[in-house]
């Protein structure tokens, strides 16, 4: 397979000005009729080029014609997966016959079935399995779609637009659906099935009515409801915050079992993953409830960010994804807690794309090369690319900075363009010269913030020096200095921020030397730097704190997000130390400052439950690797447990008045309060169980009994089901599964549950599951809740010495590289890490991504990451 370079982008030879579509649904075939009316593109360089369509090699061509003539054989080439055709008139009308399969589509991109429903996943290249085309985004065209099937098994035809004409015949019917905004292929999307929908009324900011429907297979129309509350307040938000209306008579969401991703945002029809639209209090946690509320958002906001304004070529994919997170992340952090928020999102970015900015995949945000798009849906385009937005938006502020959005989407609706004409609305608004900014769109790693400091009492002078280090990345370019955004905060001896430029209390450094110092004046006494705040910019920061110093910040810092950081660095020092002991075979003992600390925070009624719960999570396993050297997954894994059991042990009392007081007084609501009360009274539950007491099993069980939400019982189950009671967690894994056995999405949870528990034995115990009647190889959720659950989250087991981990995970890549490539891809991000680990680790691992690597005809997907990673 070859890379495709940035670089060589050139503009599209032709254009698709209209595009007719016919699709005959049938149980053994699918026969897609398409008419485009296209011709030269006026702005090409060069004299009359071939016509290159786009076409996967499962695509069975009937017939093919221009201007009503058809072409034989000999009049067209077809080479892997384009079509050329030598000569075609300046202007011309192009029809094109395929034959598709969509009934053995495991590969879940173009038209495939769900369940017994057809629906379609065009982004990135998936409309090049349903027609020939000029599949990218670029080449955009208003879609007129006719969808005909069987009537009795597919009621509900839908496709892109409003439906503007229908009719049946002999036991079927078809739908004409009209899409008046041109849009590229990607966005495309039909869905024919026996669907039931909910309805509500929305009348945009400008008096406009538009009708909002959700579908979904009868049995879950009750658990709709939350995603579309959800959709109203994210259509209210993007009207207020951003100016931005919808602009179609209908907005329509299908909810699908089978999908690789988390939803889609195809003009006027999202598709969604069941997992991230379905809600209702019995069967969905807190988290998952959230993460609705997250995706809905996220898909509406695209429909500016995304559809009206797209992307030129798929390098530019942070434009509308790293935008469009960094608006959902705003729209929660609004009608949600704003630091808790925060704390999630960079936990996020820490914890994971940290890990992929240090691996052989690492890329920029604004990738130069791919072999195959779809592993560049990463966190670092789209975690990474939203935290660089959040950076324009600090140096140029909130008014400044919705001006430059305002502007970006006038000068280019309807268009595809670059990051690159996003950051030039910035500037035009702004004044400002980004150029050096554009960087961050370009260089790949992690930066690594070195602050040392000093101060001068008899000048009242503090001064901060700093060192930005860049790190060396599989590209081997060489990185220049960013320009980085410091929010900085000092606080006094009483932990009072300072007064600093013109009363602010928080000012923010732009940094854009290799090295740096600032100066502030009139301090004093020597302060305390509260660094970051708010994590201003995605970077490691390195200061010299004392552990004095971060309890102190803990305790009085103002910025929330720093608070919680000062807590998370306390716990790594302490654990740090502790997996050196570990190894060294010597006594743990846990530092008391640490257990003064969460004992202050725990008895603190006045902070919001959802913060105490943020500050008294130890970092996790995942983040402890992050920063290790040399991941050492038993020590990791024995530090955090002694940690957790020696605070237990200490805070046993607070902890058990907090977990009564909280028991819940109401009926269950997925409200910010009681959220925040259950998170706390969770993590309460969570510390006692440490301690492996009867008692609190008894409570533990009590509360998975006798509760109403998914939230407390489940929380309840994984405690017992991970704990050394062996029989009670047999016997409510067992309960469970009685209990939710229709409930496909609540029978993946319970996979989750048994694929990270850490007790010794789990890959038996996973290999057993997979024989179970709850899995399906073919069901991407299912696979992510098993296997993927256990690669990522049960690290003891995975990394067993023996490396039968690594070739369990092998095996199951190789068999998903043929069913599902982007599935199977993903699988690998565990092993693409091996050079992380110990000596004998990294052979074993290394020897896995070989059998891979040699285990037949791999798809570019698998190929790509593999030969990247034994680079
Ligand atoms: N559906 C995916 C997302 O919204 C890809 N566009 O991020
Ligand atoms: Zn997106």
């Amino acid at each position: 397979p070859q890379a495709i370079y940035l670089k060589d982008y050139q503009v599209p030879a032709y254009l698709v000005d209209a595009t007719t579509l016919r699709f005959e649904l049938a149980d053994d075939q699918t026969r897609v009729r398409s008419t485009l009316t296209m011709r030269r593109n006026p702005d090409a360089p060069s004299a009359p080029a071939p016509l290159e369509l786009h076409g996967h090699e499962s695509l069975e061509l009937c017939r093919l014609a221009i201007d009503g003539q058809d072409l034989a054989a000999t009049d067209y080439q077809r080479e892997g997966e384009l079509l050329s055709i030598a000569e075609v008139p300046a202007s011309f009308v192009l029809e094109c016959t395929t034959r598709i399969h969509p009934q053995t589509n495991t590969a879940l991109e173009g038209l495939y079935l769900s369940g017994g429903m057809y629906c379609t996943q065009c982004e990135a290249e998936g409309f090049r399995r349903i027609t020939f085309y000029m599949d990218r985004p670029d080449v955009m065209s208003v879609f007129t779609t006719t969808v005909e099937a069987d009537k009795a098994r597919f009621p509900v035809l839908l496709s892109n637009g409003n439906p503007v004409d229908s009719g049946e015949q002999g036991g079927r019917h078809w739908v004409t659906w009209e899409d008046p905004f041109p849009k590229p292929a990607y966005l495309f999307a039909l869905v024919a099935g026996d669907l039931q929908h909910i309805e509500r009324p929305y009348k945009t900011a400008s008096g406009r009515e538009v009708a909002l429907r959700i579908f979904a297979e009868p049995k879950d129309l009750d658990k709709l409801d939350h995603a579309m509350d959800s959709l109203v307040n994210a259509m209210r938000w993007d009207e207020d915050v951003y100016g931005r209306e919808y602009d179609l008579d209908i907005y329509m969401i299908v909810a699908v079992d089978f999908f690789n991703m988390g939803a889609m945002e195809n003009k006027g029809l999202n598709i969604f993953n069941t997992s991230c639209v379905l809600a209702s209090p019995q069967t969905t946690t807190d988290a998952a409830y959230q993460r609705v509320e997250g995706v809905v958002a996220h898909e509406y906001f695209h429909n500016w960010s995304g559809n009206r304004v797209t992307c030129r070529d798929w390098f530019q994919l942070s434009l509308k994804e790293g935008f469009t997170v960094f608006r959902d992340a705003e729209f929660s952090a609004d009608i949600n807690s704003r630091t808790v928020k925060r704390i999630e999102d960079v936990t996020l970015l820490r914890t994971a794309q940290f890990a992929e900015d240090a691996g052989p995949m690492a890329h920029p945000v604004r990738p130069a090369s791919y072999i195959e798009i779809s592993n560049f849906y990463t966190l670092t385009v789209y975690e990474k690319g939203a935290e660089v937005v959040r950076m324009l938006h600090t140096l140029l502020g909130p008014e400044l900075f919705r001006q430059g959005s305002d502007l970006y989407f006038e000068r280019h609706d309807g268009q595809a363009v670059t990051t690159d004409d996003f950051v030039c609305a910035m500037e035009a608004v702004s004044g400002r010269d980004l150029t050096q900014f554009r960087r961050w769109y370009s260089q790949a790693g992690t930066p690594t913030l070195r602050v040392t400091d000093d101060y001068d009492a008899a000048t009242q002078r503090y001064r901060l020096h700093v060192e930005q280090l860049l790190p060396q990345t599989p590209d081997k370019l060489e990185k220049l200095p960013l320009h980085i955004p410091l929010s900085v905060g000092l606080l006094d001896e009483r932990g009072a921020d300072t007064e600093l430029d013109g009363g602010a209390t928080t000012v923010v450094l732009e940094l854009t030397e290799q090295r740096q110092s600032f100066a502030f004046e009139g301090i004093k006494a020597r302060p305390v730097p509260s660094l970051l705040r708010g994590f201003s910019a995605p970077v490691r920061l390195q200061y010299a704190y004392s552990r004095d110093a971060l309890v102190f910040l803990m305790r009085h810092d103002s910025d929330g997000f720093n608070r919680w950081d000062a807590g998370q660095q306390l716990a790594v020092e302490i654990m740090q130390g502790l997996m050196a002991d570990y190894r060294q075979g010597r006594a743990l003992q846990l530092d008391q400052a640490l257990v003064d600390a969460y004992a202050a925070v725990l008895d603190d009624e006045t902070l919001d439950p959802a913060m105490v719960a943020k500050v008294l999570s130890l970092p996790s396993e995942a983040y402890l690797s992050e920063l290790s050297e040399c991941i050492d997954v038993d020590a990791i894994h024995a530090a955090r447990n002694f940690v957790r059991a020696e605070l237990a042990r200490a805070l046993e009392p607070a902890l058990l008045r907090r977990y009564e007081a909280l028991a819940p007084r109401c009926d269950y609501a997925p409200s910010a309060d009681q959220v925040a009360q259950r998170s706390l009274r969770n993590l309460c539950l969570s510390y006692l169980m440490a301690l492996e007491a009867p008692a609190h099993l008894v409570r533990a069980r009590a509360q998975y009994d006798g509760c109403d939400n998914m939230t407390e019982r489940q929380a309840a189950l994984s405690l017992i089901a991970h704990s050394g009671f062996e029989v009670d967690a047999a016997a409510v894994l067992e309960d469970f599964y009685q209990r939710y056995e229709n409930e496909t999405l609540v029978v993946n949870q319970w996979l989750a549950v048994q694929a990270c528990d850490p007790k010794p034995g789990a890959l038996a115990r996973i290999q057993a599951l997979m024989e179970h009647a709850a899995f399906d190889l073919r069901n991407p959720n299912k696979v992510r809740s098993l296997i993927s659950t256990f690669c990522a989250m049960n690290a003891v087991n995975f990394h067993d010495a023996s490396g039968a981990g690594y070739a369990f995970l092998a095996d199951r890549i190789i068999e998903m590289n043929r069913l599902n490539p982007q599935v199977a891809s993903r699988l690998l991000t565990p092993l693409t890490r091996w050079r992380k680990y110990d000596e004998a680790r990294q052979a074993l691992m290394q020897a896995q991504l070989r059998r891979i690597q040699g285990s037949g005809e791999l798809s570019r997907d698998v190929y790509e990451v593999v030969s990247k990673s034994l680079n």
